[in-house]
């Protein structure tokens, strides 16, 4: 009989099994999609508990629903964290994702119609950053700036200009495939200017800011978003964050009844965990690696006469440049994929190819370094991809590449030491 207390591998081994499946797989691939981290036990034990239960909207001391009150005491926990990790006036810890997150913000400040302006997703921007297929470019007139066509890096000029033509209503800053340091300051200059409010999406780049590593656009920005999974390595969410506490109070209304229902309270306390795990001197160190590993990362690649978009990293992202080696991304994903590399095509700016063949390679440092990958392993996966993508006919190199990636995954083992021997 099923009852609420059997466990999952006798009610339903169908899914007990895919689970198991999918530990192996993220034990026994390299896994370099510039978007994932590996969440720690802690966070993850967090999320599995009966938190799913509660229905709680409405926000802490504030509800809708009785039998609130750990709710409410884990919920302020994770906001104080939050408005301490990132020196925020007012967080609200509920948006589902970092798309929802957005939405929120478009709520809180646009009306229908309004122009909304964002990097082109072809050179790093984000769907939600008023890409035609999204509700950001559906319902708001968006407009786009890019790279600088010779540096591959943003050119604030350009930005300025190009703001000063449209006046946007917003402007928002921070990108999903940008190698490159965002000069906050000076999105805060052309905003005031034209008298958009400034939005930034550091959803990539969290973990960096979290650790000072990268500027605080809490300091510029009137309203800032993020994920809670990628360089921030927690539980998968979003996150809203706010220099001005009155200001956010907007925010607060665009989330809860404005775009979502009940909050993924068992998310929230993994969010919660996520933060004081951040907070702590260590997660210093560890963003240093991603840094440093992208780094390594980069040089390597180009030492192997691949080229990478900016001719390298101030983050966690590295973009391969395929048009170096005359091949698209498609294939390259393909061909690493090949040898249990998990990464994803890109386009790069001013990209040849469709968006489902694109010219780029991502990769993210994050992942692996959460695993122990230092400077020495990350040259090694740098050669092991460029083994790959130059030598793609032959055979041999293949499998010599994917041993090569078996043998790094078994010298940084990931949670549990793997028990199969899968190559
Ligand atoms: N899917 C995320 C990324 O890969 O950057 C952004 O939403």
């Amino acid at each position: 009989m099923i009852s609420i207390s059997s466990n999952l591998e006798s009610t339903d081994p169908d899914i007990s099994l895919l689970i198991s499946k999918e530990l192996l797989r993220q034990q026994t691939h390299l896994e370099l999609i510039a978007s994932e981290n590996f969440a720690s036990k802690a966070v993850m034990q967090a999320q599995g508990t009966v938190l799913t239960n509660k229905y709680a909207e409405g926000l802490p001391e504030k509800r809708y629903y009785g039998g609130c009150e750990h709710i409410d005491e884990i919920e302020k926990l994770a906001i104080s964290r939050a408005k301490s990790l990132f020196d925020a006036a007012w967080a609200n810890v509920q948006p589902h994702s970092g798309a929802q997150a957005n939405f929120a913000v478009f709520l809180a400040l646009l009306k229908p119609g309004d122009t909304i302006m964002g990097m082109d997703l072809a050179h790093g921007g984000h769907l939600t950053h008023g890409s035609p297929v999204n509700v950001s470019g559906k319902w708001f007139k968006a407009v786009h700036y890019g790279v600088d066509p010779d540096t591959q890096i943003l050119n604030m000029e350009q930005v300025r200009e190009i703001a000063l033509q449209h006046r946007p209503k917003l402007i928002i800053c921070g990108y999903s495939a940008y190698p490159r340091t965002i000069d906050f300051k000076a999105f805060r200059a052309i905003a005031d200017e034209v008298g958009a409010y400034l939005l930034a999406d550091m959803a990539h780049i969290a973990g960096l800011v979290a650790t000072g590593i990268h500027p605080n656009p809490v300091v510029d920005c009137d309203v800032v978003t993020t994920t809670t999974h990628k360089t921030l390595r927690g539980p998968r969410g979003g996150l809203i964050l706010c220099k001005d506490e009155e200001f956010g109070k907007k925010f607060d209304k665009a989330v809860f009844p404005g775009n979502q229902g009940g909050p993924l309270e068992h998310v929230i306390a993994a969010k919660a965990v996520a933060f004081k795990e951040a907070l702590h001197p260590s997660f210093t160190g560890y963003i240093n690696q991603v840094v440093s590993n992208a780094k390594a990362l980069a040089k390597q690649i180009q030492a192997r006469g691949i080229a990478v978009v900016s001719k390298g990293t101030d983050n966690h992202i590295v973009l391969l440049d395929l048009r170096s080696i005359e091949m698209t991304g498609k294939e390259a994903d393909s061909l690493v994929s090949e040898v249990n590399i998990t990464a994803n095509k890109n386009t790069v700016p001013f990209d040849p190819e469709s968006p489902f063949v694109t010219s780029g390679l991502r990769l993210g440092t994050a992942a692996l370094t959460s695993r122990g990958f230092d400077n020495e392993a990350f040259v090694e996966v740098a050669n092991i991809i460029a083994d790959r993508l130059l030598n793609k006919d032959n055979s041999s190199i293949k499998e010599q590449c994917k041993q090569k990636v078996f043998e790094l995954c078994n010298s940084f083992p990931l949670y549990n030491p793997i028990k199969n021997n899968q190559s």
